[in-house]
């Protein structure tokens, strides 16, 4: 038991020490400033100074996705405040485990439009999984608790601490461990034995299943059981965008990703499924398209550890609440039981015809017709030399589409990036956090040339940190994907989505830029060029490292199922629907 006399500020840091954190990314001012004292001396804590709040909220997340333990970002009240709020709306909608802490004016000035106040509890009441306004320098070391217990257990998510200048000022006594008082938090729900049994009879009876694996999956590192699941089952799996990793890509039963952007197979197969069977993951409307056309005629199985998300966007035949390991486990048993009872399913026909729609319609790409070079070769070349065992964090855009379709992705936590919010400027903090959390693991960020010039400021913040870093700049001179939109859904009309307006190719010149902030600039404009541009980045290790890619930019991501139109709509290319029929026969009946 420890009891010493220190300051709230001082008891925030041996708080934060005692919870075991060792990265906080921040940036001090006025009200936070009692905390910065402490932080200087600390041993344990290392803070790294971020140059925009916003990067120190994604390191926040980068960190968390990357290590699985809790984020932590720092900020002073008003702007430095809500610069924070992307973030932690970010890191709300993909359930990241975050703890922001904020300075608040003195209590008093509370509510008086003091200098830089702002009442980030209520901003952030919607995007936080709970937030706490201190005023009693008493409180910080049990609500630092609590707020790192909030973040990490049942579903993760961000929480936020904001305190009070005076309660960070005064004197009082620091005493560890504390008891949490959170009455009513259960988070630790086990799936019900009912429920898994009859998960098992469905199962059981199904003719064509899918695992349906979202993000939930990685987030309750339940991967090998995934697998032992899948591999005793022999159903097929899709991994959602933020799920990628959680099965290998490699795997004959992976069948890619579903959704807007989705495989042919991975989509095909839920729309043509008997049963879903929905792990960690919420019926996202990228994946689901048109709510009411999805998966017409599945039995879903659903197990998420937030009862809130079952038959919130497609009724759950069978609920399962609890931890998606545990729901893995359970069903496995179960699964065995029944089979050592003689009952076991075959899917083999099943799995033929999806292994069919897999070989028939793999994601691919067709050369630019401007001779230019291919954004999806450049990716599908960095992924196979950086390997399986590289962590990849994309930006928002085509990039990250391309990104998750043309890496294979073996291994759970290498596939970091804004699913829910689709954050622009998500990539080089995320992957700075990544990196800070991970130091010997080989970070790249795949970015688009509109996402990087929101945040690549923190590439100074890796110069001086010590923090190498290599950035992919996917340049194709446009908000690639929003243009998309427009080739597709706007008659060709480009409003405001061409960077570069007839400039100098280079505007910025995106390798002065990296010079400038202390990082290694390379350019590779020809296919030609490509491996060796990424053999090169991959030669320095002791500074961050920029690479201009610049691509054609007609490129299109697909397969594509607009917006608000049926997943059986999927195009596999503009106007092109596959031929199902013609390629594959009758779908297995009963
Ligand atoms: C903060 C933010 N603003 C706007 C958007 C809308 N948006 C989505 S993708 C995109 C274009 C991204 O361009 P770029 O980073 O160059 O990537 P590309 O699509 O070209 O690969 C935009 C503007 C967004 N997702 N986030």
């Amino acid at each position: 038991m420890i009891a010493e006399p220190a300051t709230g500020a001082q008891s925030l840091v041996r708080a934060l020490e005692e919870l075991g954190v060792d990265v906080v990314f921040g940036i001090p001012g006025g009200a936070i400033l009692p905390a910065y004292d402490p932080i200087f001396d600390s041993q344990r804590l290392r803070h790294i100074l971020v140059r925009h709040e916003q990067g120190a909220g994604h390191a926040a997340t980068g960190y968390a996705q990357a290590t699985g333990r809790v984020g932590v970002c720092m900020a002073t009240s008003g702007p430095g405040a809500t610069n924070l709020v992307t973030p932690i709306a970010d890191a709300y909608m993909d359930s990241v485990p975050i703890v922001a802490i904020t300075g608040q004016v003195p209590s008093g000035a509370i509510g008086t439009d003091a200098f830089q106040e702002a009442d980030i509890c209520g901003i952030t009441m919607p995007i936080t999984k709970h937030n706490f306004l201190v005023q009693d320098a008493a409180e910080i070391p049990r609500v630092l608790a609590e707020a790192f217990h909030l973040a990490a257990t049942g579903r993760p998510g961000p929480v936020l601490v904001d305190i009070a200048k005076d309660a960070l000022q005064a004197r009082t006594e620091f005493r560890w461990p504390v008891e949490l008082q959170l009455p009513g938090y259960r988070p630790a729900a086990k799936p019900s034995s009912k429920q898994i049994r009859e998960a098992a009879r469905l199962i059981i009876e199904a003719k064509r299943p899918v695992l349906y694996v979202g993000g939930g999956v990685l987030k309750a590192r339940a991967s090998a059981e995934l697998r032992q699941l899948a591999e005793l089952t022999q159903a097929p799996v899709v991994t959602t965008l933020m799920a990628r990793g959680a099965f290998p890509d490699s795997h004959p039963l992976h069948l890619g990703m579903p959704g807007m952007h989705g495989s042919v197979a991975a989509v095909t197969a839920l729309q043509k499924c008997d049963l879903i069977i929905a792990l960690g993951t919420r019926f996202d409307d990228r994946v689901t398209g048109k709510l009411s056309t999805f998966a017409p005629g599945a039995t879903v199985i659903h197990a998420d550890i937030d009862p809130a998300e079952i038959s919130k966007n497609r009724v759950a035949d069978v609920p399962i609440v609890g931890d998606a390991r545990d729901a893995i486990t359970d069903l496995t048993v179960a699964l065995r039981a029944e089979a050592e009872a003689g009952r076991t399913p075959d899917y083999a026909g099943w799995r033929r015809q999806c292994e069919g729609w897999k070989r028939t319609y793999p994601v691919g790409y067709e050369p630019e017709s401007d001779g230019s070079l291919n954004p999806q070769y450049v990716v599908e070349r960095l992924g196979r030399l950086a390997g399986p065992d590289a962590i990849y964090v994309a930006g928002v855009g085509q990039h990250q589409m391309w990104a998750s379709q043309f890496v294979s992705y073996e291994n759970p936590n290498t596939w970091i990036n804004s699913g829910g919010l689709g954050t622009m400027g998500f990539a080089v903090p995320a992957a700075m956090g990544a990196k800070v959390g991970r130091p010997d693991a080989l970070v790249w960020a795949i970015d688009g040339d509109g996402c990087f010039q929101m945040t690549n400021q923190e590439l100074t913040t890796c110069a001086i940190e010590g923090i190498p870093i290599k950035v992919a700049v996917i340049n194709n001179g446009s908000l690639g994907m929003v243009r998309q939109w427009q080739t597709l859904f706007y008659g060709s009309r480009y409003s405001n989505t061409d960077l570069k307006k007839d400039r100098p190719t280079y505007l910025p010149d995106f390798v002065k830029l990296a010079d400038a902030m202390g990082c290694v600039g390379l350019r590779c404009e020809s296919a030609d060029d490509v491996d060796a541009t990424i053999e090169k980045a991959m030669g320095i290790n002791d500074v961050p490292v920029v690479v201009d890619f610049v691509v054609g930019k007609d490129a299109m991501v697909w397969p594509m199922v607009a917006a608000g139109t049926s997943n059986d709509d999927i195009q596999v290319a503009r106007d092109t629907a596959p031929d199902f029929d013609y390629e594959m026969g009758e779908v297995v009946s009963e």
